[in-house]
């Protein structure tokens, strides 16, 4: 098994001017006819090499010649064309199978619907082709089918042709003007239901929006295209970004490895994040639903008119459409609760990775599955690293520089570099030292160290650069650190952004009364792990402007107390009193409501130099317990005051009602009274809406476990035709704390709407108890056991989904000695396994390294 590497890039030796396809779909197999004019770029090349996946070729032509065998070489990878002309159209007929496709890449079936997933490189499973992004083509698509089992037949670009046959099959031509890589190509066919709008872009053009579905979902659609509209709408008034095409279809699909993709003018969704209604969805499923649409449409600047050059860049559409959906969300919904959600996901995800094996620059240098790196790493701190070119440059700059980014590359192929040569150009700002965070792995920290003395005040910052996975020692990073300094009655003295750029230096802020108190990294303004000793968490609770720091320093605060504890000392009373009057703050409900959170188990957990769960839970839980009983009247009154009227609105009063009322609850719930079991029994029978719902069962499993299952029951039989409602029923008995779930996660395997071909259902089963820390880590090794068995299972069906639970495996350098044995054996026995697939072999090759 071979990497590949950034090192090694080459211009391609030819290019396709036009791409021809044709699909004559059929119960059993596909015939893909793919007529491509083609050129030399390269004068010297003789030998065509296209992408080709274990494909059956039925017939090869040259200017319509047709080929003798001796002219070319088929292989597992690569079809081998020799000797071709300076100019060609080449016609290639090959025969798939798209019904046996359970890798869901390529072109494959979900449940009766034909679609497809071809980023990075399941086009040439489809058919040959020079299946890389620098490669852009313009393609007419015609697709065939029997027209009562698939009346609806869908690609890329433009409808221009419909033909009814006299074999009770269909034709449909679509045609993509846009030059575009393979990745992007798309096609669907099916017996849909479907919603459809319209939106008039800013110069007057319309648009029709179709949004398909399995029939009987159509009025579960709504949201998302309400969303799509918000988006078209926003990337005008924000980026000037208009939509190119005459038409923009969604399509909704239950199988789907990843989230949705962004194919041209033809999204296909995983079913998760497009069908809501206020009965089966969660307020949080409301919220992903707008951002997923949100990003796939915004790639259609962002991606698609600009694309990669390879696949080493893909930061370069990711880490900018992630932060263009960020700052989406945040300007439709709570901004100060939009990036603290941001922030959270970062540090469970993305700061795991960077602290893993696994670990790789957000524009890594080499990979052995491009799979592997759809990873929180290019995409979330990809994200990052912008919104601190957007904070280094100003918003004025950054839309300057993001007018002249689209004016320059529209059309092309290109790399991060021309991006920062566009960022730098518009603002005459020189990013040079920037780039660092291209090229780097891990979190940097940043020590903080201060001193007061005659009215001057210094603080001294010194980066601390962990090494990279290879041990090589890195550099230091240029970031802009937002900060502000507080007098002592809590008034702002100052506010500003420091630029840091070296390994240590000093800021001096003179003629001040008396030793201020700092507030650091504000809006998270760099991704980063600051380090300080006795700051003023309860203070900055409590007067710092900055909601952000607000958060951290609760908890902060919370952090250390909980820290202390596992080192066997009391309960810190002044955090206590300092919880207390959080409770009593008059703000945003959903900030609130985030504020009275205590840190993750995984927070804690990467804290830690050899980590072990269970004293992270006894004082975590003991903590909770204390917080329950010293403040039960005061949180009981919040629940009161949140949970009335009971209705299943999401606008974003009664949401962030629904998230307070719910935080109030799981404050409760460790009193484990008979009172707080019935009201949260009441909460589940009595709500209107899914999220109160799934808090009040997942209280229920875990600590009322004698209300639990005629809970369970109920939401059974109500949802079990619902499979996206079903993943949440599956998730919380995984992600249970009580006795026994490995065994019920075991025969929940054979539960009739469990599905192991389906990506969602294993995520929520599976996926969900490789995260169950208590279960996962159980000193028995079976959790690790029956996740590493799965592993090995799934990989024969979809490596994609192996690879990505193989990932509970990566903390394995950093945890205790007994655990890491244990561990240790369960990843040599998959990666002995006979074919394993090279997505699994790359991730647990570089864990047990
Ligand atoms: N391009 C893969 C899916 C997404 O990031 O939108
Ligand atoms: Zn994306």
């Amino acid at each position: 098994i071979e990497a590949i590497y950034l090192k090694d890039y080459k211009k391609p030796a030819f290019s396709i001017e036009s791409v021809n396809l044709e699909f004559d779909l059929y119960e059993e197999f596909a015939i893909v006819t793919n007529i491509m004019k083609m050129n030399k770029v390269d004068g010297n090349e003789k030998t065509l090499e296209l992408h080709s996946t274990d494909l059956e070729l039925v017939e090869l032509y040259i200017n319509d010649l047709k080929l003798k065998e001796s002219r070319y070489i088929i292989s597992k990878e690569s079809l081998s064309v020799l000797n071709v002309p300076s100019e060609f159209t080449l016609k290639v007929v090959n025969k798939i199978y798209p019904q046996n496709n359970t890798e869901l890449e390529g072109l494959y079936k979900s449940g009766s619907i034909f679609c497809t997933q071809n980023e990075p490189e399941g086009f040439r499973s489809i058919t040959p082709y020079l299946d890389r992004p620098d490669v852009m083509s313009v393609f007419t698509t015609t697709v065939i089918a029997d027209k009562e089992s698939y009346p609806v037949l869908l690609s890329n670009g433009n409808k221009v042709d419909t033909k009814d046959r006299v074999d009770k099959r269909r034709s449909v031509t679509w045609h993509d003007p846009h030059p575009k890589p393979s990745y992007l190509f798309a096609l669907v066919a099916g017996d849909l239901g479907s919603i459809t709008d319209e939106f008039t872009t800013a110069s007057g053009s319309n648009v029709e929006l179709n949004i398909y579905c399995d029939k009987g979902n159509e009025s579960k659609c709504y949201h998302a295209m309400k969303s799509l509209k918000e988006a078209m709408l926003w990337d005008e008034q924000k980026y000037g970004r208009e939509y190119d095409l005459d038409i923009y279809n969604i399509v909704a699909v239950d199988s789907f490895n990843m989230g949705a993709m962004e194919n041209k003018g033809l999204n296909i969704f995983n079913s998760a994040y497009v069908l809501a209604d206020e009965d089966s969805a969660s307020d949080a499923n409301f919220m992903g639903i707008q951002s997923v649409i949100a990003h796939e449409y915004f790639h259609n600047w962002t991606g698609n008119r600009i694309t990669c050059r390879d696949w080493f860049q893909l930061t370069l559409k990711e880490g900018l459409t992630v932060f263009r959906d960020q700052c989406f969300s945040a300007d439709l919904n709570s901004a100060e609760v939009q990036r603290i959600d941001d922030v959270k996901s970062l540090r469970e995800r993305q700061f795991v990775e960077d602290a893993s094996p696994t670990a790789h620059p957000i524009q890594p240098k080499s990979y052995i599955s491009m799979n592997n790196f759809y990873t929180s790493t290019v995409y979330e701190k990809g994200a990052e690293v912008i919104r601190m070119i957007h904070t280094l440059l100003g918003e004025e700059n950054y839309r300057k520089a993001t007018d002249l980014y689209f004016k320059s590359f529209d059309g092309q192929a290109v790399t991060t570099d021309d991006f920062l040569w566009a960022m730098q150009e518009a603002s005459g700002i020189d990013l040079s030292a920037f780039k660092t965070w291209y090229h780097q792995s891990g979190t940097p920290k940043l020590k903080v160290e201060e001193s007061f003395s005659d009215g001057v005040y210094k603080l001294t910052l010194t980066q601390v650069i962990p090494n990279a996975v290879d041990s090589t020692k890195q550099n230091p990073y240029y970031y802009p650190l937002k900060m502000g300094l507080l007098d002592e009655s809590g008034e702002e003295i100052l506010a500003q952004t420091l630029v840091v750029s070296k390994e240590r230096e000093e800021f001096i802020f003179q003629n001040l009364k008396s030793k201020p108190i700092l507030s650091i990294n504000r809006a998270f303004s760099a991704p980063i792990i600051v380090e300080q000793k006795s700051a003023e968490y309860a203070f900055l609770m409590k007067y710092d402007s900055d909601s952000f720091v607000k958060y951290e320093s609760a908890q902060n605060f919370a952090v250390e107390t909980i820290e202390s504890m596992m080192r066997g000392q009391e309960i810190n009373s002044s955090f206590v009193e300092a919880y207390g009057h959080l409770l009593d703050l008059d703000i945003d409900l959903s900030y609130k409501a985030l504020l009275l959170e205590l840190p993750s188990v995984s927070t804690l957990m990467q804290r830690q130099d050899e980590v072990d769960f269970e004293p992270i839970y006894e004082a975590k839980e003991k903590l909770a317990k204390h917080l329950a009983v010293t403040f039960e009247d005061k949180v009981m009154k919040l629940y009161v005051d949140n949970h009335f009227p009971n209705v299943s609105a999401i606008d974003s009063l009664n949401m962030g009602k629904r998230s307070l009322k719910n935080r109030a609850l799981k404050i409760l719930a460790p009193l484990e009274t008979p009172a707080i079991g019935k009201l949260t029994q009441a909460q589940y029978n009595e709500s209107l809406s899914m999220s109160d719902r799934v808090v009040a069962l997942d209280i229920l499993e875990n600590t009322f476990s004698d209300f639990a299952l005629e809970a369970l029951g109920d939401f059974y039989s109500k949802y079990k035709d619902q499979t996206l409602v079903m993943n949440k029923y599956f998730s919380i008995l995984s992600a249970s704390h009580r006795e026994g779930v490995l065994k019920r996660v075991i025969e929940l395997q054979n539960d009739e709407v469990y599905d192991e071909k389906v990506p969602n259902l294993v995520r929520s089963l599976i996926g969900v108890f490789a995260r169950n820390y208590k279960y996962f880590h159980a000193k028995d090794a079976s959790g690790y056991k029956f996740v590493a068995d799965k592993i090995i299972e799934i990989d024969k069906i979809n490596p994609q989904m192996a690879s990505g639970l193989a990932g509970a495996f990566k903390i394995y350098s950093r945890i205790n000695t007994l655990n890491k044995e244990l561990m240790r054996v369960e990843l040599q026995r998959i990666l002995n396994t006979k074919e394993l697939s090279k997505n699994s072999f790359e991730i647990i090759s570089k864990i047990l390294k």
